[in-house]
């Protein structure tokens, strides 16, 4: 048994989660249950990102303290962890006092190894959108998002980045899976060879933050803050040898494609100025558009996951975000397309499969089928063609495949409902009784590999259809590959996604 450390970005507070958030979180959740399967030991925490400025201004916006309105926000992520069957193991806030302490912690070690300084942070400042530029981002003395600019200087401490740029790439060098997939880690690399300068890692001119040590005028930059919640998440500093620690050895950060930088180039750069092992990897994916643009809380054309689940369940939309995109690349949510997969395959394929076969045993058989004592070729043949589907799926989500993975899913429910349409148990009942049982229950195993293979993205209908065979709970891709029983005796069927009628909008969903 191995052991693996899955993390999500932490969520920024200054708006509610959207389909986007849900993404990132729900492919960590599968990825976290498909290797719980194999046998792995599996740590899968989330949280999220509370302080900086935006943050404090979006409070004074809102008329209420920095730590009120964060405290809400907060809160409506943590909430929608169970809503999405999220199996996290801890669910961290960045204003919680054993995150201060890691921080605090960790600047000093960064500090204590001589790799930050005084110094001070100018620029053309844009009051506007609280931002510096430097004098050749300017467009007609303007910032170049159009604010008046003045020249501003603030003291600052600076981490020692430059200091960092071989190491960066000999690193790189070293492990070339480091950064998935291929074109973001391309991206680092020429952003490093760039040359890279040092980095601004205090502000003061706001206090939402955690204090500088020793310098309380000055509050921690955001970004290190908000990295550093993957060590307070796996004990440190009271865990302070993290280099021997197998979760550590092991840290997937699964994040959008807009953030690799931070964690594949800053992140590094600071874990190995305090000398702890970078990641394992960071593995980033594309973003959901709304009729193609970015879903963004900033663009206003965000979709919510909490009405999704509603009304067509978790289940569903965790199945839609894993097969519709492509993981790595962007792509379209829409009702249209989640009505679409939803009817053709969730109630079409798969629903449908099950409840034919198991209706019919209910009703036929007085719910209980017994194990065949031989099998003809084209039993053998469907049985087979399964066996290798479920050999076939497991390097696909090494690889983060999801989409291949379910689309091979989909495959195999299409062999058993080509073998029961070929098959034709239901006209064997006065001709051939004992053959029609064989191959009900042949169905049935078959329906049970399925499903075991289905219960990472869709963990409520599979556990359910589970119970429905009166299978064990004992989910395990290794062990218990057929029903461990000859005889299965079926407890009370219950029809599994009902169609969705796809004339309907969402609208008119949403007042039901
Ligand atoms: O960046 N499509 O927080 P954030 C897909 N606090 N994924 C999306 C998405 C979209 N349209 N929009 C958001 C932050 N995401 C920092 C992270 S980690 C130490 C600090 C997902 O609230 C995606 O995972 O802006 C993206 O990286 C993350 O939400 C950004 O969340």
């Amino acid at each position: 048994m191995s052991k693996l450390y899955i993390t999500t970005p932490i969520y920024y507070v200054n708006a509610k989660p959207h389909i986007g958030h849900a993404y990132t979180t729900v492919v960590c959740d599968v990825f976290a249950r498909f290797n719980r399967m194999l046998g792995n030991d599996v740590k899968f925490t989330t949280g999220t990102d509370e302080h900086g400025k935006k943050v404090e201004q979006s409070a004074i916006k809102a008329g209420i303290s920095p730590q009120v309105f964060t405290d809400g926000i907060s809160k409506l992520f943590r909430d929608l962890l169970p809503v999405l069957n999220i199996s996290n193991d801890d669910f961290i806030r960045t204003t919680e006092p054993r995150h201060k302490k890691t921080v605090q912690h960790f600047w000093q070690r960064l500090k204590d190894a001589g790799h930050i300084y005084l110094g001070e942070y100018s620029g053309w400042y844009d009051m506007r959108n609280e931002a510096y530029f430097a004098e050749d981002e300017l467009i007609d003395g303007k910032s170049p998002l159009g604010g008046e600019v003045q020249y501003m200087a603030e003291p600052c401490y600076f981490f020692r980045l430059s200091a960092f740029q071989d190491k960066l790439l000999e690193f790189y060098e070293n492990n070339p899976y480091f950064v998935y997939p291929v074109q973001r880690k391309n991206e680092m690399l020429s952003f490093i060879k760039q040359g890279l300068r040092d980095l601004a890692i205090s502000r003061t001119t706001f206090s939402w933050g955690i204090p500088v040590p020793d310098d309380p005028k000055h509050v921690v930059y955001v970004w290190l803050d908000a990295l550093t919640n993957y060590l307070t998440l796996n004990g440190y500093p009271e865990n302070e040898d993290q280099n021997n620690d197998e979760y550590w050895n092991s840290v997937i950060h699964f994040v959008g494609k807009e953030i690799v930088k931070f964690h594949a180039i800053y992140w590094v750069a600071f874990l190995m100025a305090v000398g702890i092992k970078p990641p394992k990897q960071i593995v980033s994916h594309g973003w959901w558009l709304s009729e193609g643009e970015k879903m963004s809380k900033s663009l206003g054309n965000v979709q919510d996951p909490y009405k999704y689940c509603k009304l067509f369940g978790s289940d569903a939309l965790r199945y839609y975000l894993l097969r519709e995109l492509t993981f790595g690349s962007d792509g379209n949510f829409a009702l249209e397309s989640f009505i679409q997969r939803y009817n053709s395959v969730l109630a079409n394929a798969y629903g449908n499969l099950c409840n034919r076969v198991l209706s019919f045993i209910q009703k036929r058989c007085d719910g209980r089928v017994s194990r065949p004592s031989e099998l003809l070729p084209d039993d053998e043949k469907f049985i087979n063609a399964i066996d290798v589907g479920v050999e076939q799926i497991i390097p696909l989500v090494a690889q983060y495949n999801f989409s291949k993975y379910l689309e091979k899913v989909e495959q195999m429910i299409a062999l058993a409902n080509q073998y029961v349409d070929f098959q034709k148990p239901w006209g064997l009942k006065d001709s051939a009784p004992k053959r029609m049982q064989d191959i009900l229950f042949i169905l049935t195993e078959q329906i049970f590999k399925i499903t075991k293979c289905l219960y990472p993205v869709m963990p409520t209908s599979a556990e359910k259809l589970l119970h429905q065979i009166g299978a064990p709970y004992e989910l395990s891709l290794m062990q218990n590959k057929t029903i461990p029983a000859d005889v299965i005796v079926l407890k009370a069927v219950d029809p599994l996604f009902p169609r969705i009628d796809n004339t309907i909008t969402l609208d008119v969903y949403a007042e039901q």
